[in-house]
């Protein structure tokens, strides 16, 4: 494999302007700490009908009968509906944007008619005048229903029968990496560990649940569905399919939503539903998530299972890694290859690694189907490099921070080519980046010398643990993104995207990239994004992927609407456009700022202004201060970080306690380095949730018995610490701003910190967690487990 530094070829970088790094406040805080943000729920049409789902008790069973004639005769219930009266959504759901879904056949039906396959599987709707009606009517619907047997234990659903569909066994979709010889490499290896460690199942748990609003304008024809969904586009697309009605007829729009965290990205049965019921009952048709339901039918995430080993030369080299691992998806592998293609490929990420090979495949059980939540496929394969690397360095005697500098890629390898290809089909490169340096911030940011020698002194019933973990991740995924900008003759500037918000600050940091392109007022600029009839086409927030790729999209055109602003404003001050500058919305002629026209005027002028006809030199010249442009990035960016965990243990207890927690992280080039970080600190909390508290856990019978936020656990403020962040920046070489993504990176390496540190503070009892979360129990079993003379 080449290795050999190759210069990177530098795209021109838009040279810095005073927004680009600065941090405004956020546009949309205003609104939403005040109260006035509006949601899905906070939408009222007039004659709305409520929508409650009756759902399956059971996760595997042939549905013999539903009785729906109490529930019709219920006071307020205006319809209730099975797939028998819905022939039309009787089609399955189509895969999301772009064809069918890949691997083993299988179809997503939107109300389930033979047979349910996992808890909480739509089967009827209850249509009434208000929600407490609807919920009263979904109880009076009677199921019949004949148990089936049920696939529950991923390894053994991966081995046997019961079929979840119908298949000769419950695997799909076979994924595998490789470079070098592995072979070769375990044989030149002085130490090797090998383990099976498994990472949770987790749910991406948003403040918000899934909401859908339907209603049908019987004069234009058109279908407008709200939903709390973070891709508006393929919502739409997926509507016109089961529908049968043209994408055109299709509006979605998209309001404030309260979190998306990745789930919110797939497409669902009830978004479907709303908009069958609304058209057959000439009403509009309201659906909102209760939790419970949100924890039962929003996708679930991560859930792996690997057998991994590290080979290692005695001055810590890693010289070979070899994985093979299972992914739980649930009733149906809906995201395909995307999350697995993620765990092989981000598996070794930030380290030299001479031979490797990973292989997965994809387990289908009678669980809630998979969705994509923040890190999709990158934790999971972080948790367990980042275990081996601690466990190799116990074994090694190296102190794991060394370790870790001992085998990070250095800056004289970039762009360094690991010799995988990424899913978009390119081989992968990293972007400039200092993953030592980078590393040795983290390492001063949480003291680690110092916590080191802490650490020696307390042998006391509570022990210290410092927990490391380092990741390198692709983001920003094209294939591409657009804006439109638009002047407006009152002076207010227009960018229309095909992205949306869940919280991110895409109105705040994309105001910010315009702002400074076309020399506007910040406080001029507004992003309009969640109407599909306001912007054609949108590939979905996801991925870390907005910035990198909505961004370049809104500089460029920002770009094109400052040239034409240039050439009407030459026009009328009578100079070259070269020599109009463009500055906090005043354009005047280089040298004579106090002879100036507003953008404002500017606009009405371009409307009609002969400076913007078609030329030979510009055939395609168009009036007004408008344009639309795409950016279609070559492949993804890559984004490197390092997280730092301390925990205290208490041995006789076993409770954990985080004492510090610390991130660093190269987004490339900040656009608001306040964003960045609060972007890192929500998203390492979920990571270390992973860690410290987090889990899906499902009976035998696969029912879920962690489905309310009494058993479920997730942080609340007072179990985190509160947490420093730096940055480094290295600008991306696959993007014109230079920006990586930064949306997801905080929730990678979270729960290995986190596990390394509580498997650090009791090192001297030889413990080894194999799995997380790291709860009391899990230690105190592994205490007990070190104990034995041999496993
Ligand atoms: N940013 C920046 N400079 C950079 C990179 C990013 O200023 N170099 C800013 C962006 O402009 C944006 C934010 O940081 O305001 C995140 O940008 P980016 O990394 O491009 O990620 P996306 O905008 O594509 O957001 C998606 C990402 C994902 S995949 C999940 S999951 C996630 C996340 O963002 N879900 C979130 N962050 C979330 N934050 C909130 N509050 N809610 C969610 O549901």
């Amino acid at each position: 494999m080449a290795r050999a530094p190759a210069a990177y070829t530098l795209p021109s970088v838009t040279p810095p302007q005073d927004l680009i790094g600065a941090s405004p406040r956020r546009k949309e805080d205003h609104r939403l700490l005040t109260g006035t943000g509006r949601y899905v729920d906070d939408l009222m049409r007039p004659g709305m009908l409520h929508m409650v789902v009756v759902r399956s008790r059971h996760a595997h069973a042939r549905i013999i009968k539903i009785g729906v004639e109490a529930a019709r005769a219920l006071p307020g219930v205006a319809a209730v509906f099975t797939a028998a009266d819905l022939p039309e959504i009787k089609r399955s759901m189509p895969a999301a944007y772009g064809g069918q879904y890949k691997g083993r056949p299988f179809t997503v039906p939107v109300l389930a008619h033979e047979r349910a396959i996992h808890v909480g599987e739509a089967l009827a709707i209850v249509l009434a005048e208000t929600a407490y009606q609807a919920a009263d009517g979904a109880e009076a619907v009677e199921v019949e229903y004949e148990p089936l047997p049920v696939a529950s234990d991923t390894e053994a659903a991966a081995r046997l029968k019961p079929a979840v569909h119908d298949w000769p066994d419950n695997t799909t979709l076979p994924v595998s990496g490789s470079y070098g010889d592995v072979d070769k490499g375990f044989a030149q290896a002085e130490v090797v560990v090998s383990e099976k460690i498994r990472h949770p199942r987790m749910a991406g748990m948003a403040l918000e649940g899934r909401a859908a609003l339907a209603y049908h304008d019987a004069d234009t024809g058109t279908l407008t569905v709200w939903s709390a969904t973070q891709n508006p586009y393929s919502l739409r697309d997926s509507l016109a399919a089961v529908l049968e009605l043209p994408a055109e007829q299709i509006r979605v729009m998209v309001p404030d939503v309260g979190g998306g965290f990745g789930p919110k990205g797939s497409i669902y049965p009830e978004e479907m539903l709303v908009g069958a019921a609304a058209l057959k009952m000439g009403r509009p048709v309201k659906w909102i998530s209760g939790r419970g339901e949100d924890f039962l039918t929003t996708g679930h995430d991560r859930d792996q299972i690997h057998v991994a080993r590290v080979g290692f030369k005695l001055d810590g080299t890693i010289v070979a890694v070899d994985d093979t691992f299972l992914a739980d998806v649930g009733a149906y592998p809906v995201e395909g290859e995307s999350l697995t293609l993620n765990t092989v490929n981000h598996f070794c990420a930030p380290y030299r690694v001479a031979h490797f090979r990973s292989q997965g495949k994809s387990v289908v059980t009678n669980k809630t189907v998979n969705g994509a939540y923040r890190g999709a496929g990158r934790p999971e394969a972080n948790f367990i490099m980042e275990r081996l690397m601690d466990l190799g360095a116990r074994k090694l005697g190296i102190d794991p921070a060394e370790l870790r500098l001992r085998n990070l890629v250095t800056p004289s390898l970039m762009p360094y080519k690991p010799g995988l290809v990424y899913k978009d089909g390119t081989p992968i490169a990293y972007d400039p980046a200092d993953f030592p340096g980078s590393f040795r911030r983290a390492l001063a940011l949480i003291d680690y010398d110092e916590w080191r020698k802490r650490q020696k002194h307390e042998k006391g019933h509570r022990r210290i643990g410092i927990g490391l973990s380092c990741y390198a991740q692709g983001s920003g995924l094209g294939p591409y993104e657009g804006a439109t900008v638009r002047v407006d003759p009152s002076g207010k500037v227009y960018v229309i995207i095909g992205v949306t918000a869940q919280g991110q600050g895409h109105a705040t940091t994309l105001a910010q990239i315009a702002a400074s392109e076309l020399g506007a007022n910040f406080e001029d600029v507004n992003v309009v994004a969640g109407d599909t009839s306001l912007f054609p086409f949108g590939m979905g927030t996801g991925g870390s992927r907005v910035t990198a790729n909505a961004g370049p999209a809104v500089a460029q055109t920002a770009r094109e609407v400052k040239q034409k602003a240039q050439r009407v404003a030459a026009d009328l001050l009578e100079a070259a456009p070269e020599d109009i500058r463009i500055e906090r919305g005043e354009a005047f002629v280089v040298g004579t700022p106090s002879k100036s026209i507003t953008l404002a005027r500017l606009a009405l002028a371009a409307v009609k202004s002969k400076a913007l006809k078609p030329t030979p030199q510009m055939p395609r010249a168009e009036p007004g201060l408008n344009s639309c442009t795409y950016f279609h990035p070559a492949t993804v960016t890559w984004a490197f970080g390092t997280q730092a965990a301390v925990v205290d243990v208490d041995v006789d207890s076993c409770l954990v306690r985080l004492l510090a927690y610390a991130v660093v992280h190269d987004p490339g080039r900040a656009i608001n380095p306040t964003i960045v970080e609060a972007q890192l600190q929500g998203g390492a909390v979920q990571g270390l949730a992973a860690g410290l508290m987090e889990g899906l856990v499902y009976d035998e019978a696969g029912q879920l018995l962690t489905g309310t936020l009494m058993d479920y656990a997730i942080p609340r403020s007072d179990d985190v610490p509160s947490i420093p962040v730096a940055l480094t920046e290295h600008r991306s070489v696959i993007n014109p701003l230079g920006v990586k993504g930064v949306g997801e990176s905080g929730a990678i390496p979270g729960a290995a910190a986190i596990v390394n540190a509580v498997e650090d503070a009791l090192g001297e009892l030889g413990v080894v967690l194999r799995e997380a979360p790291a709860t009391p129990a899990r230690i105190w079993q592994a205490m007990q487990d070190a104990r034995k003379p041999s496993r």
